[in-house]
This record gives C-alpha cells, sequence and structure tokens, in this order.
C-alpha cells in the first residue's frame, strides 16, 4: 500500500471454481478487505477487487465429470463464492469473472498488443503439464520423471502447436525492476527466491493451448481460430480489464496496483509472468506483489483437491465473523504457514477479545455509569495523565508501518499493548478510591483516559472487525470515520465530551469447541452425507458403471528390478493371465526391494493408458496404501489366479 498515493487498487487473486472456497481463500479475501477498508478510513480513493477464473482445462474438466457445461458450472461455482464474499460482507468493488465479455475484450487486447509489438511467435510445445497446477514444466522440473514438483500429481505429456510469449527477454529488465524496488514483492524473503529463479534463466511461456476449447479465442486480427489463451495470461490479466483495458478504460485512473494479494504458491505468476507482460504492454508495474502463506490442517497443505478443508462460513458461523477475522490476521505473521485450530481460536476469542478488549469496554461503562452519569469529558486527561498518552500516541504513531509492510500482526500485538496501557492505568490509580478521597477530577480524568484510549483503538481495529466495532463506537458515541480518524490518530487530539451507552457483552466466553468435531473436512461430510439416507448427493459420487470402467485384476509379479538412475522406479513383468508380461514401472523403490516382491501377488489397474516413464513403457499400476508409517501393496487376502478380476 503507497502511503503518498490517493488512489488505492487492491486486488485478490480470481479463485477458480472448480469447488468451493475454503479458508484459504477466505484469508486472502479477509487480508485484502481488511487493506481496503483501512485504505478508505484513512482517506483514500479506493478500488477492490475480487473475482473467480472460470477458464482452462480444469475447469473443463470438473464440468464434464459432473455432467455440466462449463458455463453452467462456472455460473454455479462463482455464485457460491460472491454469496460467500456477501455473508463475509467483503467490500469489494467489483466481482470479476473470466467468462465477462469486458474482461474477453480486455484480454484479446492484450494479446494483440504484445503480438504486434513482437512479443509473441508461434510454435510447437513439447513438455509436461499439470492440469490442477494449470502449468508447464520440462521432465527437469518433474519429480521421479512423471509427478508435478508443486502439487505432486501426476502430469501428462503435451505436444502441441502454440503461441509463445518471449519471457526470456524481458530477464534482465525483470532483475533491474526488483533491484530499483526494494519492497515490490513482500515479503522480502520471498522476493529474493524470485530473483534467483529469475537469474538460473527464464524460457520463453506457452500462452495458447490447442487440445481443448474453454478459454479465451485470440484476436481475430491473428486469425486463429484452434487456439485459445493460456489460462494463466487470461487470469492475469483481469487486473486491468477490470479496470476496462481494452474496453470502456473506465477506471484506468487506479492502475497501477497498490498491492496484489497472493498465497506463495501463484507468487511466480504473479512476480515473474505478470510484470513480464505488464513491460510488453507498456504499463506501469504493481507497487507491490505481497505473497502469504499457507494454512494448514494438521501439518498438510489445506486444499480442494486434498479434502481436507476447513469450511469458513461453519468457523464464522459459530465463533463469530469478527473474531475470525481477527484470529487470521493475528495468528500467523504475514508470509507464514499457520496450523488452523479450535484452540487456537478460542484462546485469541477469550484473552485478547474477551479480557483486553471486550472487559475494558464494560469497566468504561461501568465506571461511567456509576460515577458520573455516563458522562465522560476529557477536559483533564493531558493534566493528569500526559504520560499515558505520550506512551500511546508514540505507539500509535508508528503502527501504519506496520500495514505498510504487511506485517498485520504486529499491528495487531501494537494495538493490544496500547489496551495494556489502558488496563494497566485503571490499576494503578484506582478510580474508585479517587472518588472515596472526593478527587473527582482526577477519577473523570482516568475515566476520559481509557475512554479516548478505547476510541483511538476502535479506530484502528475497524476495518479488522467492522461489526464489533461498530457496537463499540455506538457504546462510546462516536461515529468511526476520515474525520475521526484525522483527529484522533492524526492529529493525536482527544474526543469531545461524549455519552456512554452499555452494551451486551461483546465477546462471551468460549468454554469448549463449538464445532463438535473438528470443523468438517469434505471428506468428512462426503462420508456422512452417504451414511445419512439424504436424497442429496455430494459431488464427487460416482456410479457402479463409472467403477466398473476401471479395471482391476489380481497380478503375479514374475520379474522385478531396480530402474537404473531412478530413486523411486522399480520395473516389473506382471503376469496378468491372458497377458503373462505385462511390463508395469512402479514408485515403490524406496519400500520393496525386487527380491521380496517376485512371486507375490498385488491389485492391479489394467486398463490405464500406457505412459512413458524414463523412457520405458508403463502398462498398469498397483494399488498401495501410502501413510505416514510408509507404504504397503494392496494384495488379495489368499493367492487367487493371476487375472482373477476384481469388483
Ligand atoms: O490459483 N492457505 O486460484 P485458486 C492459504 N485461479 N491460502 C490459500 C490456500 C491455503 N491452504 N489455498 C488457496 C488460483 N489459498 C488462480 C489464481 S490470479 C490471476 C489466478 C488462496 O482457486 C491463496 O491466495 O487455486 C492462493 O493463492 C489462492 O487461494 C489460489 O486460489
Amino acid at each position: 500500500m503507497e502511503e503518498t498515493c490517493k488512489n488505492v487498487y487492491i486486488t485478490t487473486p480470481i479463485y477458480y471454481v472448480n469447488d468451493v472456497a475454503h479458508i484459504g481463500h477466505a484469508y486472502t479475501t479477509i487480508i485484502a478487505d481488511m487493506l481496503a477498508r483501512y485504505s478508505r478510513l484513512t482517506g483514500h480513493n479506493t478500488y477492490f477487487l475480487t473475482g473467480t477464473d472460470e477458464h482452462g482445462q480444469k475447469i473443463a474438466q470438473s464440468a464434464e465429470a459432473r455432467g455440466r457445461t462449463p458455463k453452467e458450472y462456472a455460473d454455479e461455482v462463482s455464485g457460491k463464492f460472491r454469496a460467500l464474499w456477501d455473508n463475509f460482507d467483503i467490500s469489494y468493488d467489483k466481482f470479476i469473472r473470466t467468462t465477462d465479455e469486458q474482461h474477453k475484450l480486455g484480454a484479446q487486447k492484450a494479446f494483440e498488443k504484445m503480438y504486434n509489438k513482437g512479443d509473441i511467435y508461434k510454435g510447437e510445445y513439447e513438455g509436461f503439464y499439470c492440469v490442477s497446477c494449470e502449468t508447464f514444466f520440462t521432465e527437469k522440473q518433474l519429480i521421479d520423471e512423471q509427478f508435478c514438483p508443486d502439487c505432486g500429481r501426476p502430469t501428462s505429456i503435451v505436444k502441441e502447436e502454440s503461441f509463445f510469449f518471449k519471457l526470456s527477454a524481458y530477464e534482465d529488465k525483470l532483475l533491474k525492476w526488483y533491484e530499483e524496488n526494494e519492497d515490490c514483492i513482500l515479503p522480502r524473503s520471498k522476493k529474493n527466491e524470485i530473483v534467483n529463479f529469475v537469474k538460473s534463466g527464464l524460457r520463453d511461456l506457452s500462452i495458447s493451448r490447442t487440445s481443448f476449447e474453454w478459454g479465451v479465442k485470440l484476436p481475430e486480427s491473428i486469425n486463429e481460430p484452434k487456439h485459445v489463451m493460456y489460462v494463466w495470461l487470461d487470469a492475469l490479466i483481469n487486473y486491468i480489464s477490470a479496470l476496462g483495458y481494452g474496453s470502456n478504460e473506465e477506471k484506468f485512473e487506479f492502475w497501477p496496483a497498490s498491492i496484489h494479494l497472493v498465497g506463495k504458491d501463484i507468487l511466480r505468476f504473479h512476480a515473474i509472468y505478470w510484470p513480464a507482460f505488464l513491460m510488453s504492454l507498456e504499463l506501469p508495474l504493481p507497487k507491490h506483489i505481497a505473497a502469504h502463506g499457507w494454512w494448514t490442517r494438521d501439518g498438510e497443505k489445506m486444499s480442494k483437491s486434498k479434502g481436507n478443508v476447513v469450511d469458513p462460513k461453519q468457523v464464522a458461523d459459530a465463533y463469530g465473523l469478527d473474531a475470525f477475522r481477527y484470529f487470521m490476521l493475528r495468528e500467523v505473521p504475514f508470509g507464514q504457514d499457520g496450523d488452523f485450530s479450535q484452540k487456537a481460536l478460542i484462546d485469541r476469542i477469550n484473552s485478547d477479545l474477551g479480557n483486553d478488549l471486550g472487559n475494558l469496554l464494560n469497566r468504561i461503562s461501568g465506571m461511567s455509569g456509576k460515577y458520573f452519569d455516563f458522562k465522560v469529558s476529557s477536559i483533564d486527561v493531558e493534566k493528569f495523565h500526559k504520560k499515558e498518552l505520550d506512551e500511546v500516541n508514540k505507539i500509535l504513531e508508528n503502527v501504519e508501518d506496520f500495514i505498510f509492510n504487511m506485517q498485520i500482526n504486529r499491528f495487531l500485538e501494537d494495538l493490544w499493548k496500547v489496551l495494556t496501557i489502558a488496563n494497566k492505568a485503571i490499576g494503578d490509580y484506582e478510580p474508585w478510591s479517587k472518588m472515596k478521597e472526593g478527587k473527582t477530577e482526577e477519577a473523570m480524568a482516568l475515566v476520559a483516559l481509557i475512554t479516548n484510549i478505547m476510541a483511538k483503538v476502535s479506530i484502528l481495529l475497524q476495518p479488522v472487525m467492522p461489526e464489533k466495532i461498530e457496537k463499540i463506537a455506538t457504546s462510546l458515541g462516536i461515529h468511526i470515520n476520515t474525520e475521526l480518524y484525522n483527529k484522533l490518530i492524526v492529529n493525536k487530539e482527544l474526543l469531545n465530551d461524549v455519552t456512554i451507552t452499555k452494551v451486551d457483552q461483546l465477546f462471551p466466553r468460549v468454554e469448549e469447541p463449538l464445532i463438535e468435531q473438528a470443523p468438517e473436512t469434505k471428506k468428512d461430510k462426503a462420508e456422512s452425507e452417504k451414511k445419512s439416507d439424504k436424497q442429496e448427493e455430494p459431488d464427487n459420487l460416482i456410479t457402479i458403471d463409472k467403477f466398473f470402467e476401471t479395471t482391476i485384476k489380481v497380478g503375479t509379479i514374475v520379474e522385478a528390478e531396480e530402474v537404473p538412475k531412478s530413486k523411486k522406479l522399480l520395473k516389473l513383468q506382471v503376469d496378468l493371465g491372458e497377458d503373462k508380461n505385462r511390463q508395469i514401472l512402479a514408485g515403490i523403490k524406496e519400500f520393496y526391494s525386487p527380491i521380496d516382491l517376485i512371486g507375490t501377488q498385488a491389485c492391479v489397474v489394467a486398463n490405464l493408458k500406457p505412459a512413458k516413464l524414463m523412457g520405458m513403457l508403463s502398462e498398469g499400476m498397483l494399488l498401495a496404501a501410502k501413510d505416514e508409517n510408509g507404504l504397503c501393496l494392496v494384495r488379495p487376502e489368499k493367492t487367487k489366479i493371476s487375472g482373477t478380476k476384481i469388483s
């Protein structure tokens, strides 16, 4: 975020519509929402963009698996994202969909411009592709010659005509940009990774596909109707098409972005490809690209496809949206990973929110009511509490820097230091004793000190917990807006006279987890829905016919040997009855030695499309189970005739 710039443009990634949102998505969106609210509060003209990424092979496949057209499916899931953000009162100014006409125009205009500039040429792509990550890889980058280095899933071989972007031509310019703009990538540790990646050499990037149709067509002027744009090019352009690039330019005054918020998994696309595309388009580059860490569950990355997701709505419904927002922003330093647990959330609610914040408000209303009929005047605060006021102002003077450096947890830590000053002052000055001693002015000064501290902290906390802070503001008789921010925070002034109103307890104590087990994962959900006799079927159930499309047979391993230079693969010859010598390459070398396998049986997927691994053909797959204790093959309990079908 830029201190000096009046226009502020904040973006989240646009989320894939291959499934519903989880707390990882909610995290990015809540950080962005907090920044947008902060930016508006501090008087900046702010534009906040979020939306959905709807093209590409992954979405086309997800739709097909559900028997839907990609557009129907995208409409449904995009609608769910939007409904969730609306339910969370996310203050976005625009929700973009890459299937919007305005976006398509922008994407085509950008392609045309880069093409006319000579940065795009036609060639043939041959390599590996991970559909789940929508990313191209070279053989060298793969794990065990086959698996995606990012998500671990099998990649497929792609060989097709493609347009390429001359990414290699931007290597030096990118390095110069990183060097001249210290904070262009945050946190800095992540920036070093990017710089090293670019220094190790960039290859030109394939930016069109011909093997499927679900994408933005290339501009007509290029006359290549077979090609659709590579989904990452299409997606990144959303940040400018949303402002009207290629159509009405209506909001283009907001470009360049003040901050693109992303998860660390997609930093490379934003910190290398995107600036290179923008350089080619001769547009200014974003001020900051900030990458946060992952939310994990039991130490594993939470993701839609792993089925270990926490449903953000379930958590917000159980514990309250603002408590959830506070927890996400406070618990984990930006850039680092964090494990989600109800216990940590409950601790934050009871301690930070209940004790430190909520109780302070109760004490204000209690004391002001008992001693002063709820009327509080700041007139003598400076006289009796200059020391505390100076301490508070000194902390508040610097907290904003934490926001500019994306250290939101430290911003919150410092606000809590200020609350501690208030709570401590009550114990130190004992207003009840002052009242007994007839020192009414001093007691009033103390109550006013803590009321002012509460007001100042509330102003800065409003972007974090808008709903609860509104309640505090009502109780303090103030209205939080830019004017009050300027008065109390920028100019360090005190409140005018206020009348306090009592409110119900803001953060009631939570004694035990409110979500019975851990929040349901998708897997749990599918299980319980299967068990309960519901009419509605979860999305991932298949019919028996679908299951029988897979032929699984008992195979007897007749030969086994190590594959030279491969850490994981063993080459097996398997007797499948009619087919006595089926060659299968299995990634089990770490768990079995060839000698122990010969003569044993295993369950074999017999109708798998042959694939080449390490230059050798593999015509099937052995079933295996893997957990943290290792891997074991799945075998029939008793010896069966080779080739026996398993059903
Ligand atoms: O990557 N913890 O979309 P996506 C924290 N369409 N954040 C997480 C997370 C986790 N476990 N999992 C996901 C895409 N996220 C592309 C983006 S932008 C031009 C195109 C968050 O649906 C995080 O912000 O896979 C991550 O970058 C984003 O969701 C990816 O969402």
